[in-house]
């Protein structure tokens, strides 16, 4: 039995395995006050400016940024650069991207129905690209399919899409040349468009947040545009928990989360703690009379979902219910080790792998507890398969997870609060520690 077989045959030192984050790096994430929250926090929105004349409450993208304009003889000017950059996941993982204007995703691009915009698109890219404005109702001309409705913008050139908005919604932008690798690589934006009248229901804080899948394999610092469904790393806008800012509203504020699918899963976000309304997509906020309330909400590949809830007091769990988007990289293809008692035979396996440690046999939290303890090593440039640490303890979450942070107050200059008291006796706690507690029905043998 080789090396390989041997290993497939013990569950890989866990399912974590191959994928284990960097244990140096990860000691020291732990070990930093404040390294459990995540460095970007929300800032509080701005009053709603006026713009051409329309006023409308600008969006906030989360871990990202809305692109400046400037007004030329009556039309909104942006400019887009498609480039190679450097992005972190989360510290410890660093990757080769492709992005706009220096990041994934692309900037928010935000305007008002009526707008008239012009829009550079500057190609730093080795390849032709174009860009394709995703639900936006425009000239045939300006829908940028390379091939199809303009030639492939060559490295080095300057491309300019220019369309009057005709509609609102939360749309979305991505390459359509050699789309496939482009977008594996990130490159993608959301495009959101307020409506001209304003809107019969205001929302005090507009969040957007755009969902991918990146293949960045576990050692490497280049995303693998060939893969179709085993991905490692699964973001909310580009960033895995805990780097994922936290969602910040005060007690009883109306927020709005838009959220954007170019990755190539399907994806249930579920919020906690709320009942939320599903309230619009790419065609725009839906007639009141289309408004249903839900938990959980499939965000379709290409889609678009705006949700919209009354803030409650708390922390709440804001994630994608796929568990396995909830992680970090991880290997997929191994023995089972659940329930196999592999003590005995972790010293034998250790003289060919030194530092090998046996883990998954009683569940995978186990994981969690070694990297906090700094135990456990592993390829470079790759994140825990599960991390986080809370009030009470590991939170054993990656991918696209994050926290909904809903304060009575919050700290005028957008940092994050801190962790949720819950008042009074509102804590679930222990009442013992014998495993023979109280008489449980069981369900009837047959
Ligand atoms: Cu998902």
């Amino acid at each position: 039995m080789n090396r390989r077989h041997l290993l497939s045959a013990l569950g890989a030192a866990g399912l974590g395995a191959g994928l284990i984050g960097r244990a140096r790096a990860q000691h020291e994430m732990h070990d930093m006050p404040g390294m459990s929250m995540p460095p970007a926090a929300t800032p509080e929105p701005s009053p709603a400016p006026a713009l051409g004349g329309a006023r409308y409450r600008p969006v906030h993208t989360p871990n990202g940024w809305t692109l400046p304009f400037r007004i030329n003889d009556g039309v909104k000017e942006f400019h887009l650069v498609a480039e190679e950059i450097e992005h972190e996941f989360a510290p410890g993982c660093v990757a080769r991207c492709w992005g706009y204007n220096g990041g994934t995703p692309g900037p928010t691009i935000e305007a008002v129905e009526g707008d008239r915009v012009r829009i550079y698109v500057t190609n730093h890219l080795p390849e032709a690209t174009s860009v394709h404005w995703h639900g936006i109702l425009l000239p045939s001309g300006m829908d940028g399919v390379s091939g199809l409705n303009q030639p492939g913008i060559a490295p080095g050139e300057t491309y300019v899409y220019e369309f009057t908005l005709r509609q609102h919604g939360t749309q979305l932008y991505h390459p359509h040349a050699d789309e496939m690798t482009q977008m594996a690589l990130g490159m993608m934006g959301l495009f959101v468009i307020h409506p001209r009248d304003g809107e019969a229901v205001p929302v005090d804080r507009d969040y957007a947040i755009l969902l991918h899948n990146w293949a960045l394999h576990p050692g490497t610092s280049r995303p693998d545009p060939s893969i179709m469904s085993d991905f490692d790393l699964w973001t909310f806008n580009s960033k895995v928990y805990p780097a994922t800012a936290p969602l910040l509203a005060r007690s009883g504020e109306r927020v709005r989360i838009r959220l954007g699918n170019l990755s190539m899963w399907n994806h249930p976000i579920h919020l906690h703690g709320h009942r939320f309304l599903v309230t619009g997509s790419d065609g725009g906020r839906w007639p009141h009379a289309l408004w249903r309330p839900e938990v959980t909400e499939i965000v379709g590949v290409g889609q678009t979902r705006d949700i919209e809830f009354v803030a409650a007091a708390g922390d709440w769990a804001f994630h994608c219910h796929m568990s396995h988007h909830t992680m970090n990289a991880m290997g997929h293809g191994i023995a089972n080790p659940l329930g196999v008692d592999t003590r005995g035979v972790a010293d034998d396996v250790r003289q060919l792998l030194p530092g090998y440690m046996a883990m998954g046999g009683n569940g995978m939290s186990e994981h969690s507890a070694h990297l906090a303890m700094g135990m456990m090593a592993g390829p470079g440039n790759t994140l825990p398969m599960m991390t986080g640490q809370g009030p009470h303890g590991a939170i054993e979450m990656g991918g696209m997870f994050t926290v909904l942070k809903v304060r009575d107050e919050l700290p005028g200059d957008g940092r994050d609060p801190g962790w949720y008291r819950p008042p009074g006796r509102e804590l679930a706690r222990r009442v013992s520690n014998d495993p023979g507690f109280g008489t449980p029905l069981r369900r009837p043998k047959a």
